[in-house]
């Protein structure tokens, strides 16, 4: 690492950038298995045509961006050439975000920067840097270990307490499944803050944020106040909430549900939280607040595989009571654990399987650098030195030794067990449509609904339809002949009580099989890799950042709002999503 240099305070040009393309693919810098996609890498990758397939940006970068007053470009998914040439440009700083597994883009991207840009002032940042002795293993002047926004700020000479600037954005870009538009549409984004106070040993964003939980958004007003800035830009009432375990802070989160209901605004939330803080707050009080998927890590069925965050809680009593009421569960999981054989593994993946969640993960353990087990494993010298940084994504190899899964053994065992959740509970989109409908079934019997009920079971019905649109894909090509029955009846059941589709939504189905046509071809021809497109975001210095952040080769969210209202829903959904996305 060269020696640190000194900014002057006068106004800075500074680049943040991700890391470069391809994604998902073998080659010097990456691996196939290393999708940049959260659901067809690692939650829904067995499920064929109905995988759910969406991107998402590097939010990290925006989030600096937001905070600073600098004049800022974020470079999100270059290829390594619009890397280099956004270089030429001569940025002051360069901030080159990435996770450990990208370490050797990041290491290209730093010396790139030397080479082309020798005067700028490199510092990287994210989950990344907290690998050891990173600063000696590429060259870069500063390592930014854990929260970024205070330390970016300090480090341009801005004031780290300035008030906390929220971006708009959409949380992905580009969803479908079955080659169509996903149902619905494309949820805003909202962090109200980093870390995790829990501690689990394998955990990166808790030890990564020093075990604490650093709050951005502190308060249930400051919350409701930030969405409701969102939606109203956006023109969506839903959010995804990338916080790792956002029901903690219980206040908070009762205090967000007591300003929607005082002011008559109901969103919806998709949340990460643990099954003691879900238990905490309630499930009743989960359907009231409008959470509407969540995620659960129940990681294993045993106390030997599991944590305290697990303890005294019945996983799949908590998935059925959350299911019951129309919450989708993402369930996950870790294999080859310490404890596990090539015997026993089987009993914990029929635990996850049978919790018969919506979604399930299935990861390997991975000791990734910063966490209590990589220094665990590093005292007692399991981690597999001979495995480049490429491969820690927990989906093909063991980051350490295992003498029961020797080479590449662990594979096979992920394989099986996302293999078996498809074909036991069917595919993740007919589940989520049979469960939205429950919970529509389940408010509607529920006498005495007060206007924040009513407003749940309007938003479940007009889910459910939505849903629906898409069961007839589901039944076309089903994983057996047990999901086909299921979807074709579940199909019946919702015209039945919400009457037969209408000829707009009739021709939506019509539409929604030629686009899986299509992708089918596609699949075949050319593979089901997708490539997110280069994003080039220019913030101009003190421009407005909280601004939604929308393309200039596309028009404004709003104008595409409006044509949009002209479509049929899916595809309705599909243009507020491009919206949002930007410019290459
Ligand atoms: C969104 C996300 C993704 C998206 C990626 C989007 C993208 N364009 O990169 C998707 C779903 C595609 C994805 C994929 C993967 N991910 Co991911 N992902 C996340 C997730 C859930 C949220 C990240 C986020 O936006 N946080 C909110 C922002 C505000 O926080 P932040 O990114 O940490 O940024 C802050 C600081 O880190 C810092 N900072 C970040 N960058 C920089 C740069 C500079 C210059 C500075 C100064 C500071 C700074 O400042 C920011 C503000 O404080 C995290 C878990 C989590 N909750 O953090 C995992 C996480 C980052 N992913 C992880 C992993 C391992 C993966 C995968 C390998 C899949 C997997 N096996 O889990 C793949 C890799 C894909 C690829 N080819 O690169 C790990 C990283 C672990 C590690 N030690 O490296 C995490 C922590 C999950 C986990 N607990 O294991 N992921
Ligand atoms: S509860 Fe979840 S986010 Fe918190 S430390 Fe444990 S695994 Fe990490």
């Amino acid at each position: 690492m060269s020696e640190f240099r000194v900014q002057d305070k006068g106004p800075q040009r500074v680049l943040l950038s991700g890391v470069f393309g391809p994604f998902g693919v073998d080659d010097a810098y990456g691996r196939k298995e290393n999708l940049m996609e959260l659901f067809h890498n690692q939650v829904t990758k067995a499920q064929e045509m109905g995988s759910w397939r969406f991107q998402q940006r590097s939010f990290g970068l925006y989030f600096l961006a937001a905070n600073i007053k600098a004049d800022v470009t974020v470079l999100d998914f270059p290829s390594r050439k619009r890397f280099m040439e956004e270089l030429k440009k001569g940025y002051d700083v360069v901030g080159i975000s990435f996770i450990t597994p990208n370490f050797v883009k990041a290491k290209e991207m730093t010396g790139l920067t030397r080479q082309i840009s020798p005067e700028s002032t490199i510092v990287i940042g994210g989950h990344g840097a907290a690998i050891d002795g990173v600063e000696h293993l590429l060259d870069c002047d500063h390592v930014v270990k854990g929260e970024g926004i205070r330390w970016l700020r300090s480090f341009l000479g801005e004031d780290p307490d300035a008030p906390f600037v929220h971006p708009t954005l959409s949380i992905s870009e580009r969803q479908a499944a079955f080659g169509a538009p996903f149902p619905g549409v494309g949820a805003n984004l909202l962090v109200p803050g980093v870390g995790c106070v829990n501690g689990c040993k394998f955990c990166s964003t808790t030890h990564f944020f020093g075990r604490k939980y650093t709050a951005y958004l502190p308060t249930g007003k400051e919350l409701f106040e930030t969405a409701r800035r969102i939606a109203d830009e956006r023109g969506i009432d839903e959010f995804s909430v990338m916080d790792e375990n956002f029901l903690k802070d219980r206040q908070r989160a009762q205090d967000l549900l007591a300003e929607m209901e005082r002011h008559g605004r109901y969103f919806t939330f998709h949340i990460f939280s643990s099954a003691e803080a879900i238990m905490a707050f309630g499930v009743d009080n989960m359907v009231r607040l409008g959470v509407t998927f969540v995620w659960i890590g129940f990681e294993a069925s045993s106390s030997k595989g599991n944590f305290e965050k697990n303890e005294g809680i019945d996983p799949k009593g908590l998935t059925q009571e959350l299911r019951d009421r129309g919450i989708i569960v993402l369930a996950s999981g870790i294999l080859c654990q310490e404890h596990h054989t090539q015997e026993n593994i089987q009993t914990d993946i029929d635990f996850l399987v049978g919790l018969e969640a919506d979604l399930v993960q299935f990861m390997l353990l991975t000791p990734l650098p910063v966490t209590a087990l990589y220094r665990d494993h590093e005292r007692r010298g399991l981690l597999r030195q001979d495995l480049p940084f490429e491969e820690w994504h927990g989906q093909k190899y063991l980051a350490y030794h295992h003498p029961e899964f020797p080479d590449n053994t662990a594979e096979k065992f992920l394989i099986a067990a996302f293999r078996q959740d498809y074909e036991v509970n069917s595919s993740s989109m007919y589940r989520v449509a049979e469960n939205v409908f429950r919970g529509y079934g389940h408010l509607a019997a529920l006498p005495g609904r007060d206007a924040c009920l009513e407003a749940r079971m309007e938003q479940f019905r007009r889910r459910t339809l939505e849903y629906a649109t898409i069961l007839p894909l589901v039944a076309r090509y089903p994983v057996n002949e047990t999901e086909r029955q299921r979807a074709t009846a579940l199909d019946r059941q919702i015209s039945e009580l919400f009457g037969r589709p209408t000829v707009r939504e009739r021709l939506r189905r019509i539409a929604i099989h030629v686009l899986a046509l299509r992708w089918k071809l596609r699949c075949r021809l050319l593979g089901d890799r997708i490539q997110p497109s280069t994003i080039v975001t220019r913030y101009g210095p003190g421009a407005k950042k909280s601004a939604t952040i929308w393309s200039r080769m596309v028009p404004s969210p709003k104008a595409i709002g409006a044509l949009a209202s002209y479509l049929p829903r899916p595809f309705r959904a599909y243009c507020v999503n491009l919206g949002t996305s930007a410019n290459k």
